[in-house]
C-alpha cells in the first residue's frame, strides 16, 4: 500500500517541556525527575523516549491510600448525594477549563492524535454532567405490598471504597466514569492507571484534589496510586475494596475476577472486544466505508470498541474492500500532535510485535494482507507507527478470535443474514457490533434477542464512539460489566429492600399463622 504522509516528529525535549506545561496549568506538582532514576518511567509513544521518571507508590503507601479512603467514607456516604455532587460537578467545570492540557498529556502519553485526545477529554466532561444530574436521581422503588398497612421499598446506599483499574488507552476517560459515579453514589476511591500513563493521571489527581479544595470536601475521598501489577493487586486482594471496577485484557480479568469473588467484593470487568460490522447489500455504502475507516484505524486500532472484523456480504466485499483501502492510503500518519494526523502511534514495541504476529499467523491461514507495513519516521526508531493493515480471511479461523491491539480489519464474507449473525456472534468476546443496512428488517433482526450477542449494538454507525449516555460494556469474555451511563451507577451502590408496618397489626405474608 502505497503511504501517507510523514510529519516531523518533535523531540524529546519538546515534550518534556510541554509536559511541565501542562502540569503547570494544571496545578500538579509532581517530582518529575530525569529518566534512568529508580520509578517508574513515563514514556511517549510520539517517539519512543522515555521522559521523566516518577515516583512509584510503595506496598505501605497503597495500604494507606485505602485505609485513608475507607475513612473518608464513612463521613461521605451520609452527606446528602445533591452535596456529592457539587464536587463532580467542581470537576467538571476544572476540566472544561484545562480540557486543552490535559487532552495534550494524552497525545503526549497515549499517542492519541489531537481531536480524540480532546474527545476523550470531553468524555470526562460529559460523565460529570451525567453523574451531577444522577446525584439528584438515584431513586429506589416502591412496591405493592401484600400486606394492609405495610409499605415495600428499596433505597440505595453507598457500598465503600471502589478501585478502579484502567488500560493506557483511555488514560484518563475511564477514571472519570468511574469516578464521577462512585463519588455521587456516596463511594471513595482508589486508582490504579495503567503504568504506562502516569503523567495524566497525576493531572487528573490535581484536578479532582483542587476540585475537593474548591468544594469544601476532604482531598481523601479520591486517591492515586501508581505501579505495576502488585499495586493493583493489593486493590484486588484488600476486603476493604468493595468494588473492583477494571479495565483491561481478558487474562486481567481472568485473574481479577476470581480472586475478587474468592472474598466476596464486587467486580466490573471491561475486558477485551473484537467487534464486528456487517455490510448488507442495501447498505449506504459511502457512510459505511467512513464509519468502518474511523472504527478500524482511529486510535490505531487501540480501542477496546475498535472494528476488527469486517462481515460484508458476497454482493459489496469487493467494492468496500477496494473502497476501503483507498481510503486507508490517504490517511495521514505521524506526529499525533500534527493537525492533519489521523494515525498516531502504537503504545510500544510489543505492540506492534503483536500486530506483525497476528498478520503473519493470518497469511498462514490463507489470509490476504494489505498494508501493515510499518511507517518509518525520521529521528523515531524507537517509536511504532503503522499503516493500518486489511486481511481478507477465506475462514473466520484462530487469528480472527484474538484481539490484537493494533489496527487489523479482518474481512470476512457471507451470503444470508443468519450466518452473518452467526459469524458475528462466534468469537469468545462480545463488547461491539454493527450493522449497516437500510432495511428495517436487516436492522431489527440484528439488534433482536437472537441478533448480536454484544453488549453494544448499533445500526448505520460503527463499532466505537460511543456516547456516555448509554451503558458501556459487553458479553462473554469481555467480562459481563456495565460502566457510565444508564443505570450503571446501581453497580457502586448496595440495595436495601425495606418494609415498613405502620399498622397495628402483625399480618405475616404468604397468609402464614404462627400463634
Ligand atoms: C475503551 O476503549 O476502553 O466507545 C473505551 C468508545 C469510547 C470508549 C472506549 N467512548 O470508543
Amino acid at each position: 500500500m502505497s503511504t501517507t504522509t510523514v510529519t516531523s516528529l518533535p523531540t524529546a525535549a519538546d515534550l518534556r517541556a510541554a509536559v511541565r506545561a501542562a502540569f503547570d496549568a494544571i496545578g500538579a506538582h509532581a517530582d518529575l525527575a530525569e529518566p534512568g532514576g529508580h520509578g517508574l518511567p513515563a514514556s511517549t509513544p510520539v517517539t519512543g523516549d522515555i521522559l521523566f521518571t516518577v515516583t512509584e507508590t510503595t506496598p505501605e503507601q497503597t495500604h494507606l491510600a485505602i485505609t485513608e479512603a475507607a475513612q473518608a467514607f464513612s463521613n461521605w456516604r451520609t452527606t446528602p448525594a445533591p452535596v456529592r455532587g457539587q464536587l463532580v460537578a467542581r470537576l467538571g467545570e476544572l476540566l472544561r477549563e484545562h480540557k486543552a492540557d490535559l487532552a495534550a498529556l494524552v497525545t503526549i502519553e497515549a499517542g492519541k492524535i489531537t481531536s480524540e485526545a480532546l474527545g476523550e477529554v470531553q468524555e470526562m466532561i460529559d460523565i460529570c454532567d451525567f453523574a451531577v444530574g444522577l446525584s439528584r436521581q438515584l431513586y429506589g422503588r416502591t412496591i405493592a405490598s401484600e400486606r394492609p398497612g405495610h409499605r415495600l421499598m428499596e433505597t440505595w446506599h453507598p457500598i465503600g471504597v471502589v478501585g478502579v483499574v484502567t488500560a493506557f488507552n483511555f488514560p484518563v476517560a475511564v477514571w472519570a466514569w468511574n469516578t464521577a459515579i462512585a463519588l455521587v453514589c456516596g463511594d471513595t476511591v482508589v486508582w490504579k492507571p495503567s503504568e504506562l500513563t502516569p503523567l495524566t493521571a497525576i493531572a487528573c489527581q490535581a484536578l479532582i484534589e483542587r476540585a475537593a479544595a474548591d468544594t469544601g470536601v476532604p482531598g481523601h475521598l479520591s486517591r492515586l496510586v501508581l505501579g505495576a501489577r502488585e499495586v493493583g493487586e493489593a486493590l484486588v486482594d484488600d476486603p476493604r475494596v468493595a468494588l473492583v471496577s477494571a479495565t483491561g485484557s481478558v487474562r486481567m480479568g481472568r485473574q481479577v475476577g476470581p480472586r475478587v469473588a474468592e472474598r466476596f467484593g464486587r467486580v466490573l470487568l471491561e475486558l477485551g472486544g473484537n467487534n464486528a460490522a456487517v455490510v448488507t447489500p442495501s447498505a449506504d455504502l459511502d457512510l459505511a466505508v467512513r464509519a468502518i475507516v474511523f472504527s478500524a484505524a482511529g486510535t490505531a486500532g487501540q480501542r477496546c470498541t475498535t472494528l476488527r472484523r469486517l462481515i460484508a456480504h458476497t454482493s459489496v466485499a469487493d467494492t468496500l474492500v477496494e473502497r476501503i483501502a483507498a481510503a486507508y492510503r490517504t490517511l495521514p500518519i505521524g506526529n499525533p500532535a500534527a493537525d492533519g494526523t489521523l494515525v498516531g502511534p502504537l503504545i510500544h514495541e510489543t505492540a506492534y510485535r503483536d500486530m506483525v504476529g497476528a498478520l503473519e499467523q493470518a497469511r498462514a491461514d490463507g489470509g490476504d494482507v494489505i498494508g501493515g507495513q510499518r511507517h518509518h519516521v525520521d529521528g523515531a526508531s524507537e517509536a511504532f507507527y503503522v499503516e493500518p493493515a486489511i486481511v481478507r480471511m477465506p475462514a473466520q479461523t484462530g487469528v480472527v478470535h484474538h484481539e490484537t491491539f493494533a489496527p487489523i480489519l479482518y474481512v470476512l464474507t457471507y451470503d444470508t443474514l443468519d450466518e452473518a449473525i452467526a459469524l458475528n456472534n462466534a468469537v469468545p468476546q462480545g463488547l461491539s457490533s454493527a450493522i449497516f443496512t437500510t432495511d428495517v428488517r436487516e436492522a431489527e433482526r440484528f439488534l433482536a434477542a437472537d441478533g448480536s450477542d454484544c453488549g453494544i449494538a448499533n445500526v448505520n454507525i460503527g463499532t466505537s464512539g460511543a456516547e456516555i449516555g448509554g451503558a458501556f460494556g459487553g458479553e462473554k469474555q469481555t467480562g459481563g460489566g456495565r460502566e457510565s451511563g444508564s443505570d450503571s451507577w446501581k453497580a457502586y451502590m448496595r440495595r436495601a429492600t425495606n418494609t415498613v408496618n405502620y399498622s397495628s397489626e402483625l399480618p405475616l405474608a404468604q397468609g402464614v399463622h404462627f400463634g
